[in-house]
């Protein structure tokens, strides 16, 4: 696998906190903003539960002024450099899966993160997600098939992927990348079957430069993330699920600044078995039907 080489990272200095930023306006643009509506009773609540623990924090540790400015330059520096998205999917988003998917049976999940874009080319399988010619990396067959909680398969399935390419970039989201690279929506055979011909993703530093890496420096953290392919997968009559998956041997499978790792999302890459270069990763899909809980 490539690794990631400090020039390339320091060729795209400047350019990863645009990464952070662009969820921002992405979002912002999705028009998910208009649509949400959280009853009175709940915001009262949950500002209101938020808000005392903020305070009990203050009490608990003696916050100091000098600590209360610096939190205050701190906030206000996450809302400029549009890193809202980012703070919030890599600390928060994992909780907020957990608590929501904790009854749907079938197919574990996790964070969908900032970088998901809807619409991406649709492609029968055996399927080839977008690549540069010469694309660096390991070639990685990603293959399964989707039954119900029965094991009977689904008809009418589809897969979305999206992943940083050996680098550590996102199409759509670093500068000079084709627009739909790494990125596909593919159907699955009548029978449940499919196969995603891609590259091994490259394990994923958050963008330092903005306000979520000043934090990380001033605490003394990383900012690693390690290598994961994205996944949403649906068919007609079934709770969608979510999820990213993992490789073997990563050191960041551990120790994930976004909490995102979850054994059973960990694949088991081995040699092809057909003739073609690289590995393939075998993952089946259960899903829940539209209300089934466990
Ligand atoms: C990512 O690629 C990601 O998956 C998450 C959760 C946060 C930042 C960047
Ligand atoms: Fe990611």
């Amino acid at each position: 696998m490539t690794q990631i080489s400090s020039d390339t990272r320091k060729e795209n200095e400047g350019t990863a906190v645009e990464a952070g930023s662009k969820a921002t306006e992405r979002f912002t643009a999705s028009g998910k903003l208009a649509r949400l509506d959280v009853p009175q009773e709940r915001v009262s609540l949950l500002a209101g539960a938020a808000i005392k623990a903020i305070n009990d924090i203050a009490v608990a540790h003696e916050v100091t002024y000098e600590e209360y400015n610096a939190l205050k330059a701190w906030l206000i520096k996450v809302g400029t450099d549009g890193e809202w998205p980012l703070f919030l999917d890599v600390w928060l988003e994992h909780t907020i899966e957990d608590v929501n998917t904790q009854e749907r049976p079938g197919t574990v999940g996790s964070i969908e993160g900032p970088y998901y874009v809807p619409g991406a080319p649709e492609l029968p399988t055996p399927a080839t997600v977008e690549m540069r010619e010469d694309e660096e990396g390991t070639p990685l067959l990603f293959k399964g098939r989707f039954t119900d909680t029965d094991g009977n398969p689904i008809t009418g399935a589809q897969v979305e992927i999206w992943h940083a390419d050996a680098a550590g970039f996102y199409s759509q989201y670093a500068p000079g990348l084709p627009e739909w690279l790494f990125r596909a929506t593919v159907k699955a055979d009548e029978n449940g079957y499919f196969e995603i011909n891609t590259m091994r993703p490259a394990p994923y530093q958050i963008p330092t430069e903005g306000a979520c890496g000043q934090l990380i420096s001033a605490a003394g953290w990383h900012a690693w993330r390690p290598a994961h392919l994205h996944i949403k997968v649906s068919a007609p009559g079934y709770q969608p699920v979510i999820q990213q998956l993992y490789f073997p041997g990563d050191p960041h499978n551990e120790d994930d600044i976004a909490s995102a790792v979850k054994p059973e999302l960990i694949l088991d890459p081995a040699p092809r078995t057909d003739d073609g270069a690289g590995e393939e990763a075998v993952y089946d899909y259960v899903l829940a039907k539209e209300g089934q809980t466990k």
